[in-house]
């Protein structure tokens, strides 16, 4: 049987390095999107990189943009994937409040470019396409948990580039028969997170205070409410929403809230401070039950202009028709966070002090 050939876009990212990984382990060959930058920006898939002037080659990258049709369509053709996974986007929420146009053309915009370049290369009978779609659209809270059939109500210019992107996706499976499907995924994490998504920015944050190089953390609302489990699960979800007979969306989540109140508290825990809140609103701080010194301060600069404060998602459906669960749970995910940043702070630390950078 041929090889199967999936082509992902954002493979840079984080969903992408842990989504390249499980392909090619299952046997695939892999062409990835990557965007040109003036510094190296594939840490992520290193480990993947295979020399091009070797045999055999499985994994390749491509430069390209979401935001230039002719690159996308000749990228289809030249690749001819039987699965493309859009995980390309600007996906930072408060960012997208700064860059709010750029964000609907290459979350928006861009997936209506995919799409489009697989009908004009008459593709829509071989490649299936898969959409990250997110829990963000859900926005503002009308109903929880949050499933497939609850309303969307987004609020943020990220949300809403990504409602477009969710609905142009549905119409192209209807109108043109394309096997195209959404996976409206809750907050996923790891290790390799973005250093400005919450989790990513306290789990490098204790590992700083515990490594004495750093004395405060400041954050936004402390009290906003997320489903969050770890990213390694989640591709494996993805995988399993392309490999359906019939395309169809799908929410992954864990079915746990928790507020980022919570994950500060076990973060820290786990270099062995615990955390005691003082004051109210933006005067609150948590200080350390031991020494009574402030590690944990509010930033007003975080505030979003619309907040998101509630996300509990409703997994059931893809665990009966996928077969999908999460396995790691909110306590192994923060654990894991906080020592690999224990790890990796050390280290630039210690080649700082050796004159290295
Ligand atoms: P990341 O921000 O880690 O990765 C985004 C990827 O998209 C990077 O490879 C980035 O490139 C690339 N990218 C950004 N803009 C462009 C562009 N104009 N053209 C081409 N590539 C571009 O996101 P995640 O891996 O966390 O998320 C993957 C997808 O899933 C995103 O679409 C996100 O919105 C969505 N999502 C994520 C969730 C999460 O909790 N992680 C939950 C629900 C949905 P570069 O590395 O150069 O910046
Ligand atoms: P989110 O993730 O907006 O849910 O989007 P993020 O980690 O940025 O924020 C989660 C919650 O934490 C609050 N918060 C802070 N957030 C950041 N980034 N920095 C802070 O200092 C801070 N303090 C408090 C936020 O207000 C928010 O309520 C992520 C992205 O991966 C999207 O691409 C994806 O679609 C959704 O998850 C599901």
């Amino acid at each position: 049987m041929a090889d199967k050939i999936a082509l992902i876009t954002g493979v840079t990212g984080q969903d992408g390095g842990y989504l390249a990984e499980l392909l090619l382990a299952k046997g695939y060959v892999v062409h990835g999107l990557k965007r040109r930058s003036s510094s190296f920006n594939t840490a992520r898939v290193d480990h993947l990189y295979q020399d091009p002037h070797e045999r055999n080659v499985r994994f390749h990258m491509h430069y390209g943009d979401m935001t230039d049709s002719t690159n996308l369509i000749r990228l289809v053709q030249e690749t001819q994937p039987s699965e493309i996974y859009n995980l390309a986007a600007q996906s930072h929420v408060q960012v997208s409040f700064e860059t709010p146009e750029y964000t609907a053309n290459a979350d928006g915009m861009g997936a209506l470019r995919l799409l489009e370049a697989i009908r004009i290369l008459g593709l829509e009978k071989t490649a299936r396409y898969y959409q990250a779609s997110t829990s963000e659209l859900y926005g503002k809270v009308v109903e929880t948990p949050q499933s497939e059939t609850t309303p969307f109500y987004p609020r943020s210019p990220y949300a809403a580039a990504k409602l477009y992107a969710y609905w142009i996706t549905v119409n192209y499976r209807e109108a043109y028969g394309l096997h195209a499907s959404n996976g409206i995924l809750f907050n996923h994490e790891g290790p390799t997170r973005g250093e400005t998504f919450v989790t990513r920015k306290i789990t490098r944050a204790v590992a700083a205070i515990k490594l004495g190089l750093q004395n405060v953390l400041y954050v936004g609302n402390i009290d906003a409410k997320r489903d969050w489990g770890h990213a390694r699960d989640y591709v494996e979800g993805m995988w399993r929403i392309l490999q359906q007979e019939t395309p169809d969306d799908y929410v992954l989540a864990t079915g746990e809230t928790h507020s980022v109140r919570e994950f500060i508290e076990l973060a820290f825990a786990e270099v062995g401070r615990t955390i005691e809140w003082r004051g109210k609103g933006v005067d609150e701080t948590g200080v350390d039950a031991a020494s009574g010194d402030v590690l944990v301060a509010i930033d007003p600069r975080y505030f979003r202009p619309t907040e998101v404060e509630l996300l509990l998602g409703d997994p059931t459906k893809a665990h009966q028709k996928l077969g999908w669960h999460h396995k790691v749970s909110f306590r192994q995910l923060v654990t894991e966070m906080v020592r690999s940043d224990l790890a990796i702070v050390g280290t630039e630390a210690s080649s700082r002090s050796h004159g290295l950078d």
